[in-house]
């Protein structure tokens, strides 16, 4: 029997109590000063506090003001065609707020009303149909969480490590709970007779802002899982979301997620539009291209500590967290490392069973002050292994900058200040 289960014998009741007080997290507590917390009577305890009026839509409260979308100005020449990045850092669980995730447009987001909505379906079909925004929500709708990860997400730390922050490095990802009717529901309603074989036919969709951001879809893809998509996270989607009604293309990069949907085009060949050819695709050494890279693919990262999340606590018990995601499917295992990819430990996930969507890590361990070489590493259903940077340009040469779902690393010093370095 393990000593530390006995019951009542002395000596392992002396191991207990040493052992919990280096496990122990209740800092402030006994030792005779008083605290005025808990002895003095508090402001907030002697007047009363605001209405339920005061902000009929509620924001996050004044403490937590910078948990906040970031963009990085020398990235891009003008606001309007650029990306800021979700504040994952800051974040728990796995849902983002729709107030704080990335925004990613072409030509600025644009103020579109559902009386003005319209989306089309036409080309390969047997009845071209023009659906209102109230025609939508008379169809069957879904629920489903899926995330949104922009393929140029960690683009720019192919060559080396570059953003300090896992906001930056990480950020271009949400996860939402999306309600909507699935795409499959209004092609059969627009008829697929047209079309005959599905083998080779595609769809092309489009948004209603000055860029359009058409591409193209596979067909098999279109009436497998994609969602026309009217609410996130239970309420209407932002404007910087695609309001009132966005696509959802299910662990596929977000490009494809076309927002202000007005057009699905069958077609019987993709289109090659500009946004699947000149960009979104990636240069061999050769100068040939790697096309048509839809799948998002098993990717994870440590949040917390990070560089914007130091460890402030000294040593002692401590939890390592983080986020993992697959476009290919579930994730089945996260393992943590503190040495750089020498020894791995398995962390908990926070939650099994979701397909395509954000997954939660912890490591619940003890910190020994030593200073850390922090990395994750993703496993998927399919099996795949998330790679180190190293294995990524092997495959994919130095002139990529789209789907770089390496391993991360964070140095964090005996000080708990963490820094992005690589380790490959
Ligand atoms: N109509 C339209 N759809 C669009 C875009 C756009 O500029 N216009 N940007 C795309 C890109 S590149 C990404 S990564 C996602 C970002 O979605 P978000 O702004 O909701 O985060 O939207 C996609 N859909
Ligand atoms: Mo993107």
């Amino acid at each position: 029997m393990d000593e530390s289960v006995k019951p009542t014998s002395r000596r392992a009741f002396l191991k207990g109590t040493a052992a919990a007080a280096v496990g122990s997290v209740a800092g402030a507590a006994a030792a005779g000063t008083p605290d005025p917390l808990i002895t003095e009577l508090q402001d907030w305890a002697s007047i009363t506090g605001a209405g339920v009026d005061e902000t009929p839509y509620g924001l996050p409260i004044r403490f937590e003001a910078d948990v906040i979308r970031r963009n990085v100005e020398w990235l891009t020449a003008s606001p309007i065609s650029s990306i800021n990045f979700t504040p994952i850092h800051a974040l728990d669980g796995t849902i983002t707020p729709q107030g704080c995730a990335f925004e990613r447009h072409h030509s600025g987001a644009i103020e579109l009303t559902k009386g003005d909505y319209r989306l089309m379906i036409n080309g390969l079909v047997d009845r071209p149909l023009v659906f209102t925004y109230e025609d939508l929500e008379r169809l069957p709708r879904e629920n489903h969480v899926y995330f949104c990860e922009c393929a140029a997400n960690t683009g720019m730390e192919w060559a080396g490590a570059q953003l300090n922050g896992v906001q930056f490095t990480h950020g271009m990802i949400h996860n939402m709970e999306y309600t909507g009717v699935p795409l499959r529901t209004l092609l059969n309603e627009a008829g697929l007779g047209a079309t005959r074989d599905f083998e080779d036919k595609w769809v092309y969709v489009e948004g209603a802002d000055a860029s359009s951001n058409g591409r193209s879809i596979p067909m098999e893809k279109a009436l497998d899982d994609v969602l026309v998509a009217f609410k996130a996270n239970g309420e209407a989607l932002r404007m910087e979301h695609g309001y009132p009604v966005r696509l959802v293309v299910p662990g596929w990069e977000g490009n494809m997620w076309v927002k202000w949907l007005r057009r699905i085009e069958v077609t019987d060949a993709a289109v090659e539009s500009r946004e699947e050819t000149s960009k979104y695709t990636d240069v061999y050494a050769d100068g040939t291209a790697r096309k048509w890279t839809w799948v998002m693919d098993a990717k994870s990262v440590i949040t917390s500590p990070s560089p914007q999340m130091p460890i402030t606590h000294g040593n002692g018990p401590m939890v390592i967290s983080g986020l993992a995601w697959s476009g290919h499917g579930q994730i089945t295992r996260v393992d943590v490392s503190k040495d750089g990819g020498i020894t791995w430990e398995t962390a908990r996930l926070g939650k099994q069973g979701d397909t395509k969507a954000l997954a939660r890590f912890y490591l619940d361990t003890v910190w020994d002050g030593a200073p850390m070489l922090l990395q994750s590493r993703a496993m998927d259903e399919t099996g795949y292994v998330q790679p180190t940077k190293d294995q990524l340009r092997e495959q994919r040469g130095e002139n990529s900058v789209y789907h770089n779902n390496c391993i991360q690393t964070w140095y964090v010093n005996a000080e708990g200040i963490a820094e992005n370095v690589e380790v490959s």
